[in-house]
């Protein structure tokens, strides 16, 4: 009776530390740039580089991704594609921003698509205080027809500020139905070494 009790004890215990990483599984591949400059998974566009020498220094790791190499040249952005999306769901979209001076160059897009067709996006500026890394974080919800998103972050300005960015995330909020689930399942795990015992 006591095995079956420790077992169900057991599964409960793994599956609470298990637990945040099922909130929080990040769908970005490299999503700190510590793959270093084989930049792999993300789309550079423009300006945009993987580098590991900025100051101050990237949020975590060696490596940051920065727009705008040498200081105000232009335009760029980075990019990486998320299949297997699923409509109606909510998403966390969250980065670490800094800046060589304080801007409001840069911005944070998520764009929808159902096949090839392009939803509408959700876009979403950045303010930035020079010096300082910035941890916006937004919750988004998908177009119910959606099945794949381009997550970005950029800048479209000529002129921008050298943006520094790291440790991007973007990840599917579980459906309380899951947490629901996963709950029922330890209730009903005590229950039957109750019964047992
Ligand atoms: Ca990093």
């Amino acid at each position: 009776m006591k095995k079956v009790y420790l077992a169900a004890l057991t599964i409960a215990v793994l599956t609470l530390i298990a637990l945040p990483s099922v909130a929080h599984a990040n769908l970005l591949g490299n999503a700190g740039f510590e793959d270093g400059a084989s930049q792999t998974a993300w789309t550079l566009a423009g300006t945009a580089g993987v580098h590991d020498w900025e100051a101050p220094n990237p949020h975590s790791g060696d490596w940051l991704a920065a727009i705008s190499v040498p200081w105000s040249v232009g335009a760029g952005a980075l990019s990486q594609e998320i299949t297997g999306i699923t409509g109606d769901a909510t998403y966390t979209y969250s980065l670490w921003a800094d800046a060589n001076a304080n801007t409001t160059d840069y911005y944070m897009k998520l764009s929808w698509y159902s096949g090839i067709t392009p939803l509408t996006p959700w876009n979403q500026g950045i303010s930035i205080t020079g010096g300082t890394y910035t941890n916006p974080s937004y919750n988004v919800v998908a177009p119910a027809t959606a099945d794949k998103v381009i997550v970005e972050f950029g800048t479209t300005a000529t002129g921008a500020t050298c943006g520094k960015f790291d440790d991007v995330d973007f990840d599917v909020i579980p459906e309380p139905a899951t947490m629901l689930l996963l709950g029922t399942g330890l209730v009903g795990l005590f229950g039957i070494s109750r019964k047992k015992r």
